[in-house]
């Protein structure tokens, strides 16, 4: 479809006056903004990450794409969360030390609070002792843990043993996701759920509090 291609093409040049008009533009003829998000967005950063890894693009750009992706979502949000019911529980959500990448954990958090969950957003670069101090003060429902470097990926782990040697391991479900996860590493660590996307993370939560 011509206008996604063209959501695509400005997102990987970083040009966001044409992005935030394009999106505007895609939702007035009829394109959902689910297709906008994985059709186009998703779709331009796995460009990007493509262009990243061959060394066709540098950081700053990346982080331009990044920088005016937060810009097209926020657009597309009240769509998005158009199907949100009342709160159906707390999350504590955060990416695990070492890893700077947000994106992905933005769009989870967008997801579980459009199905109603209260959501603590830790941010990134989050150490375990944080996570384990965090479930002892809010007491959520759901521990949610990202990671998308195969670098950081073990530190999904060491942030779950932390939360077992502190006690608390029994008072929390832990969810987690990111790039490089799977289903089997997810048993791996012990944690109670993987999720691949935004959307199933939403479900898988929903299955986790029920
Ligand atoms: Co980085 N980076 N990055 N990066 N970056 C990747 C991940 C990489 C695959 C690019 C590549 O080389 N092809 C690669 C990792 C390779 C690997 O580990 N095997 C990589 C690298 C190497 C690096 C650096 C080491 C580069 C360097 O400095 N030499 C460095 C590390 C910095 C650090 O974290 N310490 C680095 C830095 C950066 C930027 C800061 C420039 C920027 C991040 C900006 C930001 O997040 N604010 C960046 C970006 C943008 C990317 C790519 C291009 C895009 C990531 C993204 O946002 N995707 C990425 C390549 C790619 O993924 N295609 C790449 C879109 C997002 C919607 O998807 O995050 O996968 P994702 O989230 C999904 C799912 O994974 C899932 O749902 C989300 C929505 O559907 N999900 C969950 C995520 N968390 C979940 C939690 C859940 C459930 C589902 O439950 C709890």
């Amino acid at each position: 479809m011509a206008a996604l291609d063209e959501i695509k093409e400005a997102l990987i040049r970083g040009d966001e006056p044409t992005l935030t008009t394009l999106v505007k533009e895609a939702m007035g003829e009829g394109i959902s903004a689910k297709e906008i998000l994985n059709d186009g967005l998703i779709a331009a950063m796995d460009v990007v990450g493509e262009r990243m890894e061959s060394g066709e693009m540098f950081i700053p750009e990346v982080l331009m794409s990044a920088n005016v992706m937060a810009s097209a979502v926020a657009i597309l949000k009240p769509e998005l969360a158009a199907a949100g019911v009342q709160a159906t529980g707390k999350v504590v959500f955060g990416t695990v030390k070492g890893d700077l990448h947000d994106i992905g954990k933005n769009l989870v958090i967008m997801m579980l609070e459009s199905a109603g969950f209260e959501v603590a957003d830790l941010g990134v670069d989050v150490a375990p002792e944080k996570f384990v101090a965090a479930v002892k003060e809010s007491k959520p429902d759901i521990l949610a843990l990202s990671a998308l470097l195969t670098t950081t990926m073990g530190m999904i782990g060491t942030t779950i043993d932390a939360v077992s040697g502190s006690g608390l391991r029994d008072q929390v479900r832990i969810m987690v996701g990111g790039a490089p996860i799977s289903q089997k590493f997810a048993d791996e660590v012990g944690a109670d759920g993987y999720a691949a996307d935004a959307g199933s993370a939403a479900r898988l939560a929903k299955s986790l509090v029920q």
